[in-house]
């Protein structure tokens, strides 16, 4: 796959979950830079931002793209092509294996806070909080799990058929029965596509009206987070870009008339709203996010 198809991939959401796009998107800058067949140091190092450019293009609000593009990059160095090549190999390959080692950690941290006999809710489709409610399963928990459909692109299908599929008991709901089930509900665990240096969470829209639930019913909010989705321009100050997708997602067009329609398709929950955010350093209060953030800056 070259760089085009990647992006097209990313975009188009056939490729989709924070951590998913930020290996596909290692992965095709690793091999975009071993086929570059150019000799000149200087106009690979320039081919190589473009085609980082593209990807980096391709969806505005998960940091874990800019992050992981940022990660192999730092593998260019060198005076020769070879040299850079053998650089971006191994800082593309370094994060790609370190990255899905970190799903494992944090499975095995969350999966520690999940007691026994817990009604759990997830929101959209989490690579982490599907692993760490299938982990908890596999320690003997007896875990049922309440996942939300996720309008409009329907994740919560997926993390409801992977759940099912190792044998954990799931029920699919509709977003707005949240209020409605959270009464029952002991934890809710969710991912992030980025976490801001105030401890705020980005994820899946309806993400907010989740947390908001929660915090009505006094029920704790897990947040699991890889490092790298942690945002360094937060830190200066630079606000996350939502991603406002083609409102024919919602609603056929056609269908209505004079009507407006919005499709924002991730949303920010407030620090206070988070219980703790599980990264594969370990479980962290949201406010320590800054220090986070710094630690990945050293
Ligand atoms: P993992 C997804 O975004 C969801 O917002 C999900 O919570 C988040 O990425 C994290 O996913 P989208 O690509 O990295 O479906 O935990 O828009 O798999």
């Amino acid at each position: 796959m070259n760089i085009n198809d990647t992006a097209a991939k990313i975009s188009s959401m056939e490729i989709r979950g924070a951590g998913k796009i930020a290996r596909a998107a290692a992965q095709a800058l690793l091999q975009f830079a071993i086929n570059l067949d150019e000799k000149n140091p200087g106009k690979f190092l320039k081919a190589l931002e473009t085609a980082k450019e593209t990807l980096f293009n391709t969806r505005p609000t998960a940091v874990s793209l800019a992050n992981a593009l940022d990660a192999v990059m730092k593998g260019a160095k060198g005076n020769t092509v070879d040299e850079i090549k053998k650089g971006i190999k191994s800082s593309a390959e370094q994060f790609i294996s370190s990255s899905e080692k970190a799903i494992e950690t944090i499975a095995k941290i969350c999966s520690q806070r999940i007691q026994d006999g817990y009604t759990i809710i997830t929101h959209c489709n989490s690579t982490l909080a599907v692993s760490a409610i299938i982990k908890a399963h596999e320690q003997g928990k007896k875990v049922r799990v309440f996942a939300t459909e996720t309008r409009p692109w329907r994740q919560g299908l997926i993390t409801a058929q992977a759940l099912a599929d190792s044998g954990v008991d799931v029920t699919l709901i509709v977003d707005s029965a949240v209020g409605f089930f959270m009464r029952e509900t002991d934890l809710v665990i969710v991912g992030a596509d980025t976490v801001t240096a105030d401890g705020t969470i980005i994820n899946k829209i309806g993400t907010s009206q989740v947390a908001l639930a929660a915090s009505v019913y006094s029920v704790p909010v897990i947040v699991c987070a890889e490092t790298y989705k942690f945002s360094k321009a937060t830190l200066e100050g630079k606000p996350v870009v939502i991603e406002e997708r083609d409102v024919a997602e919602v609603v056929e067009q056609n269908k209505l008339k004079g009507v407006k329609v919005r499709n924002p398709v991730f949303d920010a929950t407030p620090s206070k709203y988070i219980t703790a955010i599980i990264t594969e350093l370990g479980i962290y209060s949201p406010h320590a996010a800054y220090t986070i953030i710094q630690k990945m800056m050293e």
